[in-house]
Formats: structure tokens, C-alpha cells, sequence
């Protein structure tokens, strides 16, 4: 398969069709943004307009389904994959228009929290990249993950009216619209069979977004669900004269992907929130029927062309959609319809955490979707025959592994019975899976249970985020093949030891972090010193990601500097970039403690440059992609057990950052790559994390012991921060001390800040510092998400079932 040709007339007519169309007399009338518009509306058109490849027949068909799909701007990323970007930056620098400025004019789809929507994101890229024959399936949201700001150092949410009507990349095929049934009743047949009879209907419109694979000619599609209301008037209400309740069906269907629900890592049970579940899996699972029955192909035959990939359990409802359809619309019997879809799901776990658990209370999915709980009911008396044999009389065995169990419908436990693979995300978590979560299922399918490391596309994470580091690569390495096979990156290794190879790395750092420092300025007001450390922790706002052990070893740089005026230590900029879900009060409470302590530090002449803190307002894809590549230090901080994988982590080693961090996720796996002497490690491991907890971890006793520790508490509770008020920081302060301190933050302070003593230690040394960091760059090959997609073919989708 070979790059498609990029039609320089055909892309010349089709931009001219776009200004046109605005009513315009000519294409410099356009404005910054018109021009982004219309370039991506021609690009995909032109797009549209030729026949793509089609990867190879002889492979399972993967259906990725996921809730959702972070997959940050397309036209900038789906040029370089077409390979079409330097020919269009050409072409509209003739008529004065920089490409690059224009790329900027692109509102993020941010259709997703965080690291697992932005892994299915890589997902998609890389499986177009390597030939992978799949397609995305999730919803189209109108409103993406809110707007973030800031007021007085409090977090701030407005709605992302993302305009997903007017995106350009969007193709609406309305041959594919499906008709989608909720609440109701069951109703017997003649022949004792039974039939679902929905009391509302919905429509299903089909949002493909293209998805092109790197320089290969293949474009799939990723398929987004937009809820209408079947028939756009109750046309008997309306003869009636019943206008407004008429359109009334219409509105409430519209409302199914009105928004994303901004949580993660956590479950809030929400109607809603299932009807969209079973809205996206409902139109996906018809749409995987349509394709397989055109195909010409028997229903018995479906495992033999496709697999379903369950992103978490937030589908896992297209398990008893799958076996419904089989069962009351194709007249299968149990055991027919099970064998067929027993073999075609699949189950990528991505936490251990009991509040991110799916459960649902069995009444409301009883009134929502009454077939599909007598499924799950069934599925659930059939392996309660099984456990029963398994584990005679066990009933403590038995609570654990039922699907149905106190009023509830567990997600996870319905996964791991109705499918063929259940995968955690990195190794230790795997192992953890295995051994904490579904123990007993193990003990009676460990055929079912896999590893796949998680990883990041190569393409936007360092070809498009960093193109100084990637022209230095090709050019040392003589070729672009790392692009698509970063393992090649190993050939950088020798040249760690090449003096005039380090001065140009560390130039290409340096340019970056300047880069960073002037959007710093526009988007937060601060100027920082791009000679600075940069210390980066971006993620999502959590506890138990720990952004508040970082907020403690700012207080004790800050400490240390006005005991010691004349202390010579490394000048650091802290930058945070975190939503916080807008429920989550502590979480809030963290952001305002760094907002707080931020506007201290920053405002004290004592201190000068030498700190620096800056939380980024409205961290996304986009702001990410400058972050990273000016990045020197990545903190990595979790209490170890608790972060599943990390995709953070990853790109930010690529990229040359040195990474602080806990034995956890994919951290363990990035310290074997790059070697212990290139990553800064600290803190309880998973078992001693376990010890701790089991034997009543006090954090107060901790806390007398420690004076230093104290002190930088008791700045915090004193109101030092926040203008006297003693209670600015109750609910963090709360968690570590009242409530027993439940992620470990003060059992890890003092290794973690012995960790950052080692780490300005190695900054001094600027060599050696380069030197590591370019070994980072060097030996993470691993973590590019072809080989993710890869390993997921090997062991899962294309095994033998
Ligand atoms: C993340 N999970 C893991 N969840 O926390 C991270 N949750 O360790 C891992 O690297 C990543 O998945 C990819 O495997 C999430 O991002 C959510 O966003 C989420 C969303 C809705 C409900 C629950």
C-alpha cells in the first residue's frame, strides 16, 4: 500500500468551491479561521472524493467501542499522515497564508477525559498505520470535556460548544441511520418466543470522522453516534393540535448526545448516562450486523470477522444487545446465540478501583431495557451453574463473582463471563488484575486473561508535536523509518556519548521551552525562565495521582530558600495542567492550594526566578503537544497500585524528559527500557503500599515525627497561603491527616523529595543530564501504540478462539 497522491488542481477547485460558497469574491477575503475551514473541508472532500485502500481480508475486523475518543485536532495530524503537509504549506504560502498559524485556529475535539479516550484515540492511528482493518465506534457529543479557567484560583467549567455541526472533517451518511428502542415491555409471541416492545424510539445518525493511516494510502472511519428522534413530530399529537407536545420526542432524544459525562475514574450512576451507553453500543452492534450480513456473510460465521473491543465497561451493554438481536430477531436458541457472541467480545480493563467499577441498579435497567435484563439474568443463572460446580457451596466465592448481586448489574463480572479476552493496560496492572480483581476467574479461565502495554502514536506525540527532535532523528539516523517503527530509535543510543549530538538535543529542549514560555505568557500571565527546570505534571485531577505531594515539595523548595536566601539551587518551573471533574470537591480544593500557593511565590521578590509555579488553564490534546516537548523533568507520582498505565508518562520520555516517579503502570515498564540510573524512582512499592494499609498506616504519628513536614503543614492551615483563611484548605488537609491520609502522600514525602535532591544533583551537570535524557528518547521505542495494536492482534484478536 503506497501514499495517495495529493491533486494539487483537484485541492485548488474544491478550496475555491469553499469560499464560494461563504459568498465571498476571492480567497483573501477569508479570515484566519474561514481558511482553516476551508482548507479541511477541501482536504476532506478531496479525501472522500477517492477510493481508499482497504487493508487485507484475511484478519478479523476489530469494532473499537468506546465511549470516548480524545483525539485532539485532525487537520495538522491528518496531513503529515497523508503526507501532503509541506505541498499544502506551499501552496498557501503563495497566497500569504502560513499553514502553521492556520492549524492553530482548530477547537480540540475534546471528545474524551483523558488517558482512556486518548488511547483509543493512538488506537485508531495505529491501526490504520499498520494495515489493521477496524473501525471506531462511539458518540458524537455536542458538548465536549467543559472549559476550564480559573477566578480567584478556583477552577471554573463552561460549556465546549465545540461545533460539531460545522466541523469539516465530519461526513453525516445517512444510508447508515439506525432506529434505536428504549424503556417498554416484554411481550410473549405466539410461539412462547419473546419480543422487546421499546416505548420510545430513537434515531441514530452516523458522524464518520476519516482516520488515515501514516503515508499508507488506508482511511478508516471512526463512527460517531448522534441521537435525533426517529420521527421528527408525533404526526398524531400534531393533527391533534398538539403542537409543542409534538416536537416534544424530538427534543428529549436530542438530548442523548447532548453532553460527555466529565468523570473519570469514577462511576456516578446516572440514567442518562446508560442510555447513552446503550444508545452508542445499540446503533454500533446494528451497524457490525448491516456490514456483516452485506457482506453476504451467515450469522454463525460472525467470530470468524469480527471482534468487539470493549474500552473499559462502559459498552459491555452490547453484550446483551448482541445476544437480543440473536435471539429475538434472528430466532437463535440460547446456546447458538452464546456461542457466537462469546467468541467476539473482548475487555480492556483500565482500573482497579472500586468506585470506577461500573454497577447499575437493576431497577433502572429493568425500566430502561427490560429484554436486556432478562439476558443478563440468564446469563447470569447459567454461570451460577458453573461456580456452583467450581466452588460447591462457596458462597462467599460466589458474591464476588455473580453478575447480578445485590440489586445490581456488575459490568465488569458480565465481561469477563460473556467474552473470550479480558486485558489489563500495563504489565504490573495486569499481574494486578489477575491476582486482586478476578482472582477466581483466573482460577477458571486463565486462558482468557492477557497483558497489552498501552502506547502512543509516534506520529502526533513526536513527529507533529516536535519536528525539530524528529528532523535531528532522521537526519542522524539517516531515515524516517522510526516513524513507523520506533523501536528504530535505538540506533540514537552511540550518539548520547557525541558531544556535538548533546549541544544540538539541548538546543532543540531549549527552543522548545522558549516556545512554551511565550504561549506561558498569553495563556497565564507569568513569565518563566526557559533556563529554568521544567517540572511538568499533566493529567487529570485525582487523588490518587497525587498532585498534592507535588504541591508539598513546592513548599519545601519554597522553605528551603527563605531559610537560606543564599542557597545555590536549581531554578525550577512547576507546571500543572489538570481538570478536575466538577463533582469532585477535593479535587477543586487541590487546584485552588496550587493556585494559592502559586500566586505567593510568584509574587515574592525574594524568590525571583529561581520558582516559578503556573497551573495552565484548560490542559487538552493541544496543550499537551507544547508541553511536552519542553519538558525536562515528568512527574510520575501515583501511589503505587493505583495508576493502571500512564500514556503521559510515555510521551513525555519520548520526547527527552526524565521521569520522577513511583513503581506503578507503565512506569515500571519505562525504568526497564531506559535503565534505573535514567529515571528517578521513589516511594512504597505496590506490596509495601498494601503493608502499610493493612497494618494502620497513621499519618499523624507521621506527621509528630517529622517537624520539617509539619511546618510545611501547618503554613498551609495557618491561612499563610490564602489571606489568613484557615479553612481555605479544609478538604485537603482533611485527607491527609483526619481521614488517614488514604494514598500515602506523607508515607512517601521523604523519598520523594530525596528523589529531587537526586535530581537537581544531575542537573548540574548539563552532560550528563542531556545524555540521559537522550537515552529516554532512545529506548522508548516500545511505548509507540503499532506495537500496542500489534500485541493485541497476536494475543487477542487474531489468536485461535
Ligand atoms: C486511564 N483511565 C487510567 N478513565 O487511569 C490510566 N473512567 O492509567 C491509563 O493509562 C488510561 O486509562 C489508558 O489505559 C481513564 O482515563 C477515564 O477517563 C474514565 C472515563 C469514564 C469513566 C471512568
Amino acid at each position: 500500500m503506497s501514499q495517495q497522491k495529493f491533486n494539487q488542481a483537484r485541492f485548488e477547485a474544491a478550496l475555491t468551491r469553499q469560499w464560494q460558497y461563504l459568498g465571498l469574491a476571492s480567497a483573501s477575503e477569508m479570515t484566519r479561521h474561514q481558511w482553516w475551514q476551508a482548507v479541511s473541508a477541501a482536504l476532506a472532500e478531496l479525501l472522500a472524493a477517492q477510493p481508499v485502500a482497504q487493508p487485507g481480508k484475511a484478519q478479523r475486523h476489530v469494532n473499537y467501542l468506546s465511549m470516548e475518543f480524545l483525539i485532539g485536532r485532525l487537520t495538522g495530524n491528518n496531513l503529515i499522515n497523508l503526507g501532503w503537509y509541506d505541498a499544502v504549506k506551499t501552496l498557501l504560502a503563495e497566497q500569504g497564508v502560513e499553514l502553521s498559524a492556520l492549524l492553530e485556529e482548530e477547537i480540540d475535539p475534546a471528545l474524551g477525559n483523558g488517558g482512556l479516550g486518548r488511547l483509543a484515540a493512538c488506537y485508531l492511528d495505529s491501526m490504520a498505520t499498520v494495515g489493521q482493518s477496524a473501525i471506531g465506534y462511539g458518540l458524537n457529543y455536542q458538548y465536549g470535556l467543559f472549559r476550564q479557567s480559573f477566578a480567584g484560583g478556583q477552577q471554573r467549567e463552561a460549556p465546549d460548544d465545540w461545533q460539531r455541526d460545522r466541523y469539516p472533517w465530519f461526513r453525516h451518511n445517512a444510508a447508515l441511520d439506525v432506529q434505536v428502542g428504549i424503556g417498554g415491555r416484554v411481550i410473549k409471541n405466539g410461539d412462547g418466543s419473546l419480543r422487546w416492545e421499546p416505548a420510545f424510539l430513537m434515531r441514530g445518525e452516523a458522524w464518520d470522522l476519516p482516520v488515515i493511516g501514516y503515508r499508507n494510502g488506508l482511511a478508516q472511519p471512526l463512527r460517531l453516534w448522534q441521537a435525533t428522534h426517529a420521527h421528527p413530530f408525533d404526526l398524531s399529537l400534531f393533527n391533534e393540535g398538539e403542537f409543542l407536545q409534538a416536537e416534544q420526542p424530538g427534543i428529549d432524544a436530542a438530548k442523548l448526545t447532548k453532553v460527555l459525562y466529565p468523570n473519570d475514574n469514577h462511576q456516578a450512576g446516572k440514567r442518562l448516562r446508560l442510555m447513552q451507553q446503550y444508545f452508542q453500543c445499540a446503533c454500533s452492534v446494528a451497524d457490525i450486523l448491516r456490514r456483516h450480513h452485506q457482506a453476504g456473510r451467515a450469522l454463525a460465521t460472525l467470530p470468524d470477522y469480527e471482534v468487539i473491543q470493549l474500552n473499559d465497561t462502559h459498552p459491555t451493554i452490547a453484550i446483551p444487545e448482541l445476544l437480543r438481536v440473536l435471539l429475538d430477531e434472528h430466532q437463535l436458541s440460547w446456546e447458538e446465540a452464546w456461542h457466537i457472541s462469546s467468541r467476539v467480545f473482548a475487555y480492556t480493563n483500565h482500573t482497579l478501583m472500586p468506585e470506577a467499577l461500573e454497577r447499575w441498579d437493576e431497577r433502572l435497567v429493568r425500566s430502561l431495557l427490560p429484554r436486556h435484563f432478562m439476558i443478563i439474568k440468564e446469563i447470569n443463572r447459567r454461570f451460577k451453574k458453573l461456580a456452583a460446580q467450581q466452588w460447591p457451596g462457596d458462597e462467599a466465592v460466589w458474591e464476588k463473582v455473580a453478575v447480578l448481586h445485590d440489586k445490581q448489574v456488575r459490568m465488569a463480572n458480565l465481561c469477563v463471563v460473556s467474552g473470550f479476552a479480558v486485558n489489563g493496560v500495563a504489565a504490573l496492572h495486569s499481574e494486578l488484575v489477575v491476582k486482586d480483581l478476578f482472582p477466581e476467574y483466573y482460577q477458571l479461565w486463565p486462558h482468557k486473561f492477557f497483558n497489552v502495554t498501552n502506547g502512543i502514536t509516534p506520529r502526533r506525540w513526536l513527529k507533529q508535536c516536535n519536528p525539530a527532535l524528529s528532523a535531528l532523528i532522521d537526519e542522524t539516523l539517516g531515515h524516517q523509518r522510526w516513524v513507523t517503527q520506533l523501536d528504530a530509535l535505538t540506533g540514537l543510543e552511540p550518539y548520547a556519548d557525541d558531544k556535538a549530538f548533546r549541544q544540538r538535543y539541548r538546543q532543540i529542549k531549549l527552543d522548545n521551552k522558549q516556545r512554551l514560555a511565550a504561549w506561558v505568557q498569553q495563556v497565564a500571565g507569568i513569565e518563566i525562565n526557559p533556563a529554568a527546570l521544567f517540572d511538568v505534571q499533566i493529567k487529570r485531577l485525582h487523588e490518587y495521582k497525587r498532585q498534592h505531594l507535588a504541591l508539598l515539595h513546592i513548599l519545601h523548595c519554597y522553605r528551603q530558600l527563605r531559610d537560606n536566601p543564599q542557597l545555590d539551587k536549581t531554578p525550577r518551573v512547576f507546571l500543572f495542567g489538570a481538570k478536575a471533574a466538577p463533582g469532585y470537591y477535593l479535587a477543586k480544593n487541590i487546584i485552588y492550594a496550587i493556585n494559592k500557593v502559586a500566586e505567593t511565590i510568584n509574587n515574592d521578590p525574594l524568590i525571583g526566578d529561581r520558582l516559578k509555579v503556573v497551573f495552565i488553564p484548560d490542559y487538552c490534546v493541544s496543550a499537551a503537544e507544547r508541553l511536552i516537548p519542553a519538558a525536562d523533568l515528568s512527574e510520575q507520582i501515583s501511589t503505587a497500585g493505583y495508576e493502571a498505565s500512564g500514556t503521559g508518562n510515555m510521551k513525555l520520555a519520548l520526547n527527552g524528559a526524565l521521569t520522577i516517579g513511583t513503581l506503578d503502570g507503565a512506569n515500571v515498564e519505562i525504568a526497564e527500557q531506559v535503565g534505573e540510573e535514567n529515571i528517578f524512582i521513589f516511594g512504597n512499592r505496590v506490596d509495601e503500599v498494601k503493608a502499610l494499609k493493612a497494618n494502620g498506616y497513621d499519618p499523624k504519628k507521621l506527621r509528630k515525627k517529622d517537624k520539617h513536614l509539619d511546618g510545611l503543614l501547618k503554613e498551609l492551615e495557618k491561612g499563610h497561603f490564602s489571606d489568613g483563611d484557615k479553612h481555605a484548605f479544609d478538604l485537603l488537609m482533611n485527607s491527609l491527616t483526619k481521614q488517614g491520609d488514604p494514598w500515602l502522600v506523607l508515607a512517601d514525602f521523604a523519598d520523594y523529595i530525596a528523589a529531587q535532591e537526586r535530581v537537581e544533583a544531575l542537573w548540574r551537570d548539563k552532560e550528563a543530564w542531556t545524555r540521559a535524557a537522550i537515552l529516554n528518547t532512545a529506548r522508548t521505542g516500545m511505548f509507540s501504540s503499532d506495537r500496542s495494536v500489534r500485541d493485541y492482534q497476536q494475543r487477542i484478536w487474531q489468536s485461535q478462539r
